[in-house]
């Protein structure tokens, strides 16, 4: 009784996918509809995303879903595409991996220095913030006849519904956003010359963005009207939502194509010693604040299993597991792997420029890769604890990477602390409890919280051993 349906599209930078959740007082279900890879394209101009595809995805997915009683979208961060006067998309939005960036940061610091951008938007300094992308951007002729900057769950939404509008957990990715007012920072913007009258205005998780066009119903077969909502349409913020703790004191660690490591906070730390740090303030659900360091994440993994052509992951977890742990290891918050191409030969280069043993064989590249990032995870949990005076007594995993048991309990035992491993499509999960409670379901976040305790399967991770090898570890890396 009292069970309605919601479709969330949850558009990662590995896989689009549009999840079904069924969701009463008492009862969360997730089912997959429809999945879809989502593959950058290289054309002369630069690296692309295939947002066509992408679209064209979401549609089929939303025909598989069948009736919903809503539908919300979220997806990957601070990319964006841009529209002429006449509402129609100019080209394909610009991969963040692309190379369009490099250099820009430091030409913006020229007018507004690090230091001040920090204290103004509590955003991390990362090449690819939509502002310096916007920056990136500013002298082209594209952008020359762009009357709207939308941002990729945004840009879905537009089609989806007609209607524009900047949902603000993704706005705060751009690097415009003040953290303490949530709302634009009118003064960085003023200063580095960017029109925030691109952006349409900012919408709240929760909001209503409209409803299903009638072209939509009719490609879907959907019956109307099907309301669209919006949520926390940045995929961490929808992660974050669905983090299923059950005390104050935990730290979250969303596992994907990144891992995003770090606090959940009632106000931004903006201190210059956080900067240094590269901790990020995004915005969260409910007046929360992400606090947390981008890692490069399982993009090292996907990359060379790319480079091998493809083998299989669950094969390759297994002999990673039997090579002998932390034998050499990189600095996976290292921006030097951002880009794509090369990955097993970057890592191995990063390895002897530290003087460590090179991986040879694919196992042991593998076990390097997830060694590396259980270090960052531990720098990560351990800087922010330090950096907020916010001490945690539990770790959570969610995403992709909750199903690679040696990841989870490496992450463990570089902590010192228990892991509890929650939902693989946790940004969907998120997803739906915000479109959930804006339909009549009762509850603050603790209480979403203790709704998915109630319902839904996590796996434990006690960790084995002490920190005095990952403290090696992290001091071979210092050498460098
Ligand atoms: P994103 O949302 O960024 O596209 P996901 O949260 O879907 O990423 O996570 C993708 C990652 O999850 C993959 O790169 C892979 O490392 C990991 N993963 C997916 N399926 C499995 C599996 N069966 N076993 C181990 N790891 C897996
Ligand atoms: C994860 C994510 C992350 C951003 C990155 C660009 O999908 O949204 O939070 O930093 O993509």
């Amino acid at each position: 009784a009292g069970v309605k349906a919601y479709a969330a599209v949850d558009l990662g930078a590995s896989s689009g996918r549009v999840m079904v959740g069924r969701v009463g007082p008492d009862s969360v279900e997730l089912s997959e509809a429809h999945r879809f890879p989502n593959r950058p394209v290289r054309v002369p101009e630069g690296l692309r995303w295939d947002v066509l595809a992408l679209y064209g995805g979401v549609l089929d997915g939303l025909r598989a879903a069948g009736p919903v009683d809503s539908v919300g979208v979220d997806g990957w961060a601070v990319d964006y595409g841009l529209l002429d006067a006449d509402g129609a998309l100019l080209g394909n939005p610009v991969h963040y991996r692309d190379t369009r960036t490099e250099g820009v940061a430091e030409k913006v610091w020229a007018t507004v220095p690090a230091s001040e951008l920090y204290a103004a938007t509590g955003i991390q300094h990362a090449p690819f913030n939509t502002l310096y992308q916007l920056t990136a951007a500013r002298s082209t002729a594209q952008f020359a006849r762009a009357a709207r900057v939308l941002l990729i769950p945004d840009l879905l939404t537009y089609w989806l519904t007609g209607e524009l509008g900047t949902e603000l957990t993704n706005a705060s990715t751009t690097q415009l956003v003040d953290p303490r007012t949530r709302t634009w920072s009118s003064e960085v913007a003023e200063r580095l010359g960017i029109d925030l009258g691109l952006f349409a205005p900012l919408r709240q998780p929760g909001d209503p963005a409209g409803t299903l066009r009638p072209e939509v119903l009719a490609e879907t077969g959907l019956a109307g009207p099907v309301p669209v909502t919006a949520v926390g349409s940045h995929d961490t913020a929808s992660a974050v939502a669905a983090i299923p703790a059950s005390v104050e004191r935990f730290a979250y660690i969303c596992t994907g194509t990144w891992s995003l490591a770090g606090l959940e906070l009632s106000a931004p730390v903006l201190t210059e010693e956080s900067r240094a740090a590269n901790f990020t303030n995004e915005l969260g659900l409910d007046g929360t604040v992400r606090y947390l360091r981008n890692i490069m994440g399982l993009w090292l993994l996907q990359e060379c299993v790319r480079a091998w052509g493809g083998p299989d992951l669950g094969l390759l977890l297994r002999e990673a597991a039997g090579v002998p742990a932390l034998r050499a290891v990189v600095d996976a918050g290292d921006e030097a792997f951002l880009a794509p191409g090369r990955m097993p030969q970057r890592i191995a280069e990063a390895c002897r420029a530290s003087g460590q043993p090179v991986p040879a064989t694919r196992a042991e590249v593998t076990r390097c890769i997830l060694d590396s990032l259980a270090l960052a995870h531990r720098r990560a949990v351990l800087d922010a604890q330090r950096l907020a005076d916010r001490p945690v007594d539990v770790v959570y995993l969610v995403g992709g990477g909750t199903r690679n048991a040696l990841l989870c309990q490496l992450t463990a035992d570089a902590c010192g602390l228990p892991v509890v491993a929650g939902a693989t499509e946790a940004a969907a999960l998120g997803n739906v409890l915000v479109q959930a409670r804006a339909h009549g379901l009762a509850g603050d976040l603790p209480a979403l919280r203790r709704l998915l305790i109630r319902t839904r399967r996590r796996t434990r991770y006690t960790p084995r051993g002490g920190a005095g090898p990952w403290r090696a570890a992290e001091a071979r890396l210092a050498v460098r």
